[in-house]
């Protein structure tokens, strides 16, 4: 088949993925800088539409506004050569020390003030830019110790934080909504918001909550062990998947940032699957890492494989669907029956007591030697996977 990417499938990528320099806790970095303009042609050239970016990634910290200006005009003749769009940006609030106890819970109320004043600047940009997600990764938002933060203020001073910002964003008439995107631990022993489930219920007690969603990351919540694509389906549920980061993951360890598919594999297939079913039509976005093993042509290869992943999953979700024999083993598991109401149209919990074959006359026994064929169909599930049908 063939697997060229183009602008429809939309696929976007971190300029901090590609131009990740490979520098980790035990070793030096083992690749040059990138341009951020080379790796908007490069990207374009693969097949991505789209390029994302911390403000720090584009503009190193501390650079004054003459070396600021100047580099977002070549950024921005980069994109309008390459037709690549900027759908999300995000903040650097985690690498300079200033963030080292957190940007918006830090304990110090002069670097909490800091820190917003920094995302201020960086929603005009986004604005300017025409990105309408914009991405908090509270990455430095934790305590390695319990005694040291606070956590009942410190959610005080997030949703503060949050409100402010987005009150920032509809006075200023953006056209951006806000992404929150959970991580369990790394770099902090334990981070605030560390699911999406965390996360979901910290956005109903915004004030703003409106414009607030997920930006969820597989190899992040399978960090904490949970099942990524069922949390996805959590958050279409409650409609709030803004965005979403796209990677690798093999089990409850480091942030592995693999390629898409190269962690869990059969999750990825049911991520695609439920994805491409499901209405989302924002951008598919890789976080990843190329490996550290990897020369630049290694980054290129990684970075076209993420997408060719994506799409021979979603070739192979297509066939699943599309085979008759899924259908039936879908219908024999009950998979389309749990579209129906419990109740009847007009039923309450009245006429359901008074339903003498809901209870009375209901055979618990007979109904519990049913076999659901789960297996089956999981095994079809994976035929499709494997191409062998
Ligand atoms: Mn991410």
């Amino acid at each position: 088949m063939s697997v060229r990417p183009g602008k429809e499938d939309k696929f976007s990528f971190g300029l901090w993925t590609v131009g990740w320099q490979a520098r980790d806790p035990f070793g030096d970095a083992t690749r040059p800088a990138l341009d951020p303009v080379e790796s908007v042609h490069r990207l374009a050239e693969l097949g991505a539409y789209g390029v994302t970016f911390h403000d720090d990634d584009l503009i190193p910290f501390g650079s004054d506004d003459t070396a600021r200006d100047k580099q977002i005009a070549r950024f921005s003749d980069a994109l309008a050569e390459t037709g690549l769009v900027v759908p999300m940006v995000t903040t650097n609030l985690f690498t300079h020390p200033v963030f080292k106890d957190g940007a918006f819970t830090s304990n110090d109320r002069d670097i909490r003030r800091y820190a917003l004043r920094k995302v201020m600047r960086n929603l005009d940009l986004a604005a300017q830019l025409g990105a309408q997600t914009f991405v908090f990764w509270g990455g430095r938002e934790g305590a390695e110790s319990d005694a040291a933060k606070d956590i009942q203020a410190a959610l005080d001073r997030y949703r503060e934080g949050v409100d402010l910002l987005a009150q920032y964003v509809i006075d200023r008439g953006y056209d951006i909504r806000f992404a929150i995107e959970p991580k369990p631990n790394e770099p902090r022993g334990d981070i605030l918001l560390p699911t999406l489930g965390h996360a979901l219920a910290f956005i109903a007690g915004l004030e703003h909550g409106d414009i607030v969603g997920v930006n969820p990351e597989v190899g992040h919540e399978q960090m904490a062990g949970l099942n990524y694509s069922a949390g996805i389906a959590q958050a279409l549920w409650a409609g709030k998947l803004f965005h979403l980061d796209l990677n690798g993951q093999r089990g409850i360890k480091y942030d592995q940032d693999l390629i898409f598919g190269h962690g869990d594999l059969v999750n990825a297939f049911s991520l695609v699957d439920l994805l491409e079913n499901s209405g989302y039509d924002g951008p598919r976005h890789f976080d990843y890492k190329p490996s550290r093993t990897e020369d630049i042509t290694g980054v290129w290869d990684s970075a076209a494989a993420n997408m060719q992943m994506y799409l021979l999953l979603k070739e192979r979700a297509a066939a699943f669907r599309a085979d008759p024999e899924v259908a039936e083993a879908l219908a024999t598991a009950g998979v389309p029956d749990l579209s129906t109401p419990t109740l009847a149209p007009g039923e309450g919990y009245a006429e359901l007591l008074a339903d003498r074959s809901a209870f009375e006359d209901f055979d618990a026994d007979a109904a519990g030697r049913r076999g659901y064929g789960f297996v089956r169909l999981h095994q079809l599930a994976l035929d499709h996977l494997m191409r062998a049908r």
